[in-house]
């Protein structure tokens, strides 16, 4: 399955960074490659003690990325009770926890560059992984917060790469409000950090025109 769509007009050339660098190092995989996160990221503060940072253009070769997880991921369907109604999940998902095998070595290479950049504010880091397939644009997650382990009493950070078509991630304030978007391109990555995932709740709504798009979720343990 092939995105048909340009990467991030960031999407960067520059060499990537291994577990040993402090900066921007030099590991890929093919023309895959992970950039630093430092590099053109912006911090987004909003109320209530919450911010967004987005890094467009974090992963280089981001569309090849994509064609390997959309082959080789083991991807399947979900069903959820809605009253006594049981409803297929739009979209499809494949977990990783922190004992799992990531599906391509760039996700574990992007996940230790997360640890890294992010330890002052996570110092348990990155550990589990979760992805989801939106086969286009009817595909869809409902308003939510990651209040599910320590995301629902304290501050936590949820880091997400976005491969393929672009689509835009809304954020809203849980006790109402104006929302926020941000249009994720192939290769952004957009990190919600603070008190986010209590204090504000977070969608990706259906589209007209979207193509296939796929959304990586780094997570602390025990956060879902
Ligand atoms: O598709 C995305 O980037 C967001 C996914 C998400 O919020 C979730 O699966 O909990």
């Amino acid at each position: 399955m092939t995105a048909g769509v340009q990467a991030s007009l960031f999407d960067e050339t520059d060499a990537c960074r291994t577990d040993q660098s402090t900066d921007v190092g030099t590991i890929g995989v093919g023309a895959v490659g992970v950039g630093a996160i430092g590099v053109g990221a912006v911090r987004h503060d909003l109320p209530d003690g919450a911010w967004v940072d987005v890094r467009p253009g974090w992963i280089r070769g981001s569309l090849d990325l994509f064609d390997a997880l959309s082959a080789d991921v083991p991807w399947r369907g979900e069903r959820r009770r809605m009253y006594d109604t049981i409803l297929e999940v739009p979209r499809l998902v494949a977990r990783y926890d922190e004992r799992a095998a990531l599906p391509h070595p760039i996700l574990a290479e992007a996940r230790s560059t997360l640890c890294d950049h992010y330890r002052a504010e996570l110092p348990e880091g990155f550990a589990t992984a979760g992805l989801c397939l939106y086969r286009d644009g009817a595909d869809s997650v409902a308003w939510h917060g990651d209040r599910i382990g320590r995301g629902r009493t304290d501050d936590t950070l949820i880091a997400i790469l976005s491969l393929g078509s672009p689509r835009s991630l809304l954020l809203r304030p849980r006790g109402g409000g104006p929302s926020r978007r941000f249009v994720l391109g192939s290769g952004d990555l957009l990190v919600m950090g603070g008190s986010c995932q209590r204090t504000w709740d977070h969608c990706v709504p259906k589209t007209t025109g979207a193509g296939p798009r796929i959304s990586v979720q780094f997570r602390p343990s025990g956060v879902m």
